[in-house]
């Protein structure tokens, strides 16, 4: 898409859906993704992997092999004196040491505006620390958004870690998306990859969500629009669905195919959508899948609407979504 195509999409945008446009170019550092435990740090680190000029990485486990494939993440050791290899379900230990070594990562948290957390529930480590990270992000003003993983239905023990953590993360947190790891495992076997890697969707869910606020684009979206969207009374999630540039409706199909744990759109009153593409992305390709989407929710729903074109993109689409106001 050429930037006079951007310039008539804009104009059409601000027509259908009331866009503000905005031009705001977020500081470098000021989105951090973090990863919490064994299994965050793996999602975090792939993530970051896609979208490494536009972030900064922050690790945080008691196990140091979670350290050992990153050269360029901030690492955040909870275990320093000894060889422990995890708080072995231990999450108020994890909570204590955060909160000891806290000084040595509040300057990345100070100046991180958004923090988008990764973390799977059920261990030590990631029940414990994520929450308190969330609890001080929030405490220095930043914005977060925790993507959380929830046991395998046959881990009694996990599950029940996790059922005791999850209200304190939501709490601390400005969204909190849950997913499922069941659905995460299935969803992995599709695209070839596997769960603990976070399937491809995890790495193509926060690249999305990064470049979406991050990017230099005439149609940047920015933490206002997310803000007003997040605020929003009920619950909220975020979506993403991927597809070739050849068959728009597929990406919306493939969006609700997500991993997310028992959410249910239809209701929703707002949506920030943010539709990815190539230099070969025309209006016609915009239109579609947003208003496929946008079908799916409250019909007095609010829209945010966004476009990038890029040409890592070309040939294919992606749609991104944070969908607010479910109850
Ligand atoms: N089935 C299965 N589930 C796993 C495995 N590893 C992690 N999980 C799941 O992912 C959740 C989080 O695991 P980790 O990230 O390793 O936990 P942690 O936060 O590092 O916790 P500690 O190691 O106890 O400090 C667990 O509660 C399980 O539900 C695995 O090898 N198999
Ligand atoms: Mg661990």
């Amino acid at each position: 898409m050429k930037e006079d195509d951007i310039d008539v999409i804009q104009i059409m945008i601000d027509n259908q859906y009331s866009l503000v446009a905005r031009l705001t170019i977020m500081d470098d550092g000021s989105i951090l993704i973090v990863g919490v435990g064994g299994v965050g740090c793996k999602w975090s680190e792939n993530a970051h992997s896609k979208c490494h000029n536009l972030a900064e990485l922050l690790l945080i486990d008691s196990d140091s092999d979670s350290f050992n494939s990153s050269k360029i993440a901030n690492i955040m050791h909870l275990d320093n004196s000894g060889d422990a290899k995890g708080f072995a379900a231990l999450p108020n230990l994890a909570s204590f040491r955060f909160i000891e070594g806290f000084s040595n990562i509040s300057n990345l948290i100070l100046r991180s505006e958004l923090i988008i957390l990764l973390t799977a529930l059920g261990g030590g480590t990631g029940s414990g620390a994520s929450i308190e990270l969330a609890r001080k992000a929030r405490e220095s003003g930043s914005m977060v958004l925790s993507i959380v993983g929830l046991p395998f239905i046959e881990q009694p023990l996990r599950s029940e870690i996790a059922k005791r953590a999850l209200p304190e993360l939501e709490k601390n947190s400005d969204l909190c998306v849950r997913i499922s790891l069941e659905r995460l495992a299935w969803h992995a076997r599709e695209s070839k990859s596997d769960w603990i890697s976070g399937s491809s969707w995890i790495a193509d869910l926060v690249e999305g969500i990064v470049t979406t606020l991050a990017k230099v684009g005439k149609l940047n979206l920015d933490l206002m629009d997310l803000r007003t969207i997040v605020d929003k009374p009920g619950e909220s999630t975020m979506i993403v669905g991927n597809g070739d540039i050849f068959n728009p409706s597929k990406i919306v199909l493939s969006a609700t195919k997500s991993p997310l744990f028992e959410v249910n759109i239809a209701g929703a009153k707002g949506c920030l959508i943010q539709v990815e593409g190539g230099p070969d992305m025309t209006l016609s390709h915009l239109n579609v899948v947003s208003e496929e989407f946008i079908s799916l929710l409250d019909d007095n729903c609010q829209v945010i609407l966004g476009a990038r074109a890029s040409n890592e993109m070309t040939g294919k689409l992606r749609l991104v979504a944070v969908v607010s106001g479910i109850n």
